[in-house]
């Protein structure tokens, strides 16, 4: 079987970061690091630093007073910052910045005197947070059916941001439709789609046309992941989401040559191995990567994250 890697591919910069923040943490105050929300939807990353002395919790009230507390890559409401602020706890924001741009561009338009939408997903953290950091309602916009019924006049001072791990084209969609139904709306078009989101979304396009299945390594939680799965259905592939090799079924390759395999920007390049390896275990296989954009994007810490730790100690 031949097997061809996405390029790019897996971790993209705010993972990178939220991750080292975590890391960083630990060596700084020590065990227990108190992490709300998983810090990237991935189990594995998840277990990995719960092995370190991270505690996973989903609100703030399973916290300590005073503990060192860490909100996840995907940001969250002011309601839970002042609960943070209110409880004594040493906060560290591992919101990636991308996320932290779109709550500054909502918030900029809301002053603006515009009403704000926010296209996305309903439930996600992600969406959660950003609908918190804004002040006033959110009108959250999921699907170009849902543009037909939003009750406001033609012309409605309107602007619209996005969550940032959707569908290029969905989003394209929508927003088009935004622009068809309303005479005075601005937005970003879809630049509040991340860098990593659209990249690996480009690659996995250009992947499906080589491959006769793909394989998509990351969690059912996470967004980016489901819509690079999504990429390659529509794209007439037979397409899987496995967050590990053991997810992996031989009745998959039936009679196939080549695999596709990707991972979404919270899945470490290790689980992808794991499923090379699961490959492996049904026959030869010839491992090689597409040509693809290389990525430079690099996030600066949280600057309490910055001193030395010799330097804390003197
Ligand atoms: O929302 C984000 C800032 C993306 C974080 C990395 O990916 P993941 O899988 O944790 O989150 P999504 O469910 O948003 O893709
Ligand atoms: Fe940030 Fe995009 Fe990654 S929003 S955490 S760079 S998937």
């Amino acid at each position: 079987m031949r097997v061809i890697l996405a390029q790019p591919r897996g971790f993209c910069a705010g993972v990178v970061r939220a991750i080292e923040i975590v890391d960083r943490a630990l060596q700084q105050h020590g065990a227990p690091v108190y992490v709300r929300h998983e810090i990237v939807h991935n189990r594995h990353v998840v277990d990995n630093l719960r092995q370190k002395g991270a505690r996973f919790v989903e609100e703030l009230d399973e916290v300590p007073q005073g503990a060192v507390a860490i909100f996840s890559a995907h940001g969250v409401a002011q309601t839970v910052e002042r609960d943070a602020e209110a409880r004594g706890l040493d906060v560290l924001d591992a919101t990636c910045p991308l996320v932290t741009k779109v709550h500054v561009q909502g918030r900029q338009y809301v002053a603006a005197g515009r009403t704000l939408i926010l296209i996305g997903h309903a439930g996600h953290p992600e969406v959660e947070g950003t609908i918190g950091q804004i002040p006033g309602k959110v009108l959250l916009v999921q699907s170009e059916a849902e543009v037909a019924k939003l009750d406001l006049p033609a012309s409605t001072p309107l602007a619209y941001v996005t969550q940032t791990t959707l569908s290029v084209d969905d989003t394209r969609d929508i927003i088009d439709a935004l622009l068809r139904r309303f005479t005075d709306i601005v937005g970003p078009d879809t630049r509040d789609i991340c860098y990593a989101t659209q990249n690996r979304q480009a690659a996995v396009r250009e992947l499906s046309k080589e491959v006769d299945v793909l394989l998509v390594v990351g969690a059912t939680n996470s967004s980016n992941s489901n819509r690079l799965r999504e990429i390659g259905s529509e794209s007439g592939v037979a397409s899987y989401l496995v967050a590990d090799g053991s997810e992996v079924k031989p009745e998959w390759f039936a009679g196939v040559q080549t695999v596709g395999i990707t991972a979404g920007a919270s899945a470490p390049e290790e689980m992808v191995e794991n499923v090379i390896d699961a490959l492996r275990a049904l026959g030869p296989v010839d491992v090689t990567t597409m040509a693809g954009r290389e990525e430079k994007v690099e996030f600066k810490l949280p600057s309490k994250l910055m001193q030395p730790l010799a330097a804390r100690e003197v």
